[in-house]
């Protein structure tokens, strides 16, 4: 044992040390370019099992099977919203792979993160007809992005809050992608996605929470926009998907103030205030400080952004 230690040590030795390295430049693991997504698009095939059969990964041309290639297109979108303008690099911030399935489960009415992938059912063609949609798939991924953000635990208004910044990141991926600013936007989140005998525009919406849609299967749009309109229930968590429509108007109030692009100076306060927040039991009014705090920061106190932030904020309800 010791004869073969001293063998290798002499063999070292006659191999000589390595070049010493000049300063700045000491060897570090490659650190993944920010500038590209790594794509991994799963078929599902109608089964439970995730991620299921892959079917494209990054760098591949089309599959021809258009869910597929509509989830690869858009996860590109929604990496390049992160990348691009708040310089993350993909969901974890360290280059994570894109991993999402399509065709999962058979007419299945939903689309979910489930903390490591996104999966996309087809819908029943009844209530949903897809879940393939830009502001849909940036939602799921957005939900990738908070919970490497330190988290937002799933239920009553820190779960709202989850749900809303997921729709707002939704929906600035699908603005940026148009091109459109605030003025010319819908705000919908899940536009289309309703099946044909559903009566409604889109899933949500972020201009006029609760009027998304009226039908007779799913009821009224449930969504407030105001506090006093908050709704206790023990249902969907403590109403994630309901409440969020309270912060959700608020931000839309805020990019309405300012016009342009929502995705730049509001964006960037959304995603500043969700990297510093460091509370993942946030009420709606920690968040809302964390939003002044972040805007104060890129804009300077009195600024006419963060005025016209608290005004958005107090329309719904919400004083800072
Ligand atoms: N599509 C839903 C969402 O992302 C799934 C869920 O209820 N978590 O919010
Ligand atoms: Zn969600």
């Amino acid at each position: 044992q010791t004869e073969r230690l001293r063998d290798e040590r002499a063999e070292l030795m006659e191999a000589g040390l390595p070049p010493a390295q000049p300063l700045g430049t000491t060897a570090v693991a490659p650190v993944q370019d920010l500038c590209c997504p790594d794509r991994r698009i799963h078929d599902g095939q109608h089964k439970a099992a995730l991620p299921g059969k892959l079917v494209r990964s990054e760098g591949d041309g089309p599959t021809g099977i258009p869910d597929a290639d509509t989830a690869y297109e858009a996860a590109g979108q929604v990496f390049s919203l992160f990348a691009e303008e708040y310089g993350r690099n993909s969901l974890d911030g360290q280059g994570m792979p894109l991993v999402a399935t399509v065709h999962h489960r058979r007419d299945y009415n939903n689309s979910f993160w489930n903390g490591t992938q996104m999966a996309y059912g087809t819908g029943d063609g009844k209530i949903f007809r897809t879940f393939l949609e830009l502001s849909v798939i940036g939602h799921e991924m957005a939900h990738g992005v908070i919970q490497h953000s330190g988290g937002l635990i799933y239920e009553n208004q820190s779960g709202a809050l989850n749900e809303s910044i997921a729709d707002v990141f939704g929906s600035l991926s699908l603005q940026r992608a148009l091109g459109q600013e605030v003025h010319q936007a819908d705000w919908l989140v899940g536009r289309g996605i309703l099946g044909p005998g559903i009566n409604g525009a889109a899933l949500r919406s972020m201009k006029a929470p609760g009027t998304a849609y009226s039908d007779d299967l799913l009821g009224q749009d449930p969504q407030p926009w105001h506090m006093d309109h908050f709704v206790t229930t023990t249902d969907d968590n403590g109403g994630v998907h309901i409440n969020s429509g309270i912060p959700n108007h608020a931000f839309y109030l805020f990019c309405a103030y300012l016009g342009g692009r929502a995705w730049e100076l509001p964006g960037r306060v959304w995603y500043r205030a969700l990297q510093t927040l460091n509370n993942p039991m946030a009420s709606f009014a920690d968040w809302a400080d964390q939003t002044m705090d972040a805007a104060i920061e890129l804009t300077g106190r009195g600024s006419y952004e963060t005025i016209m932030l608290r005004r958005a904020w107090k329309l719904v309800g919400i004083a800072i």
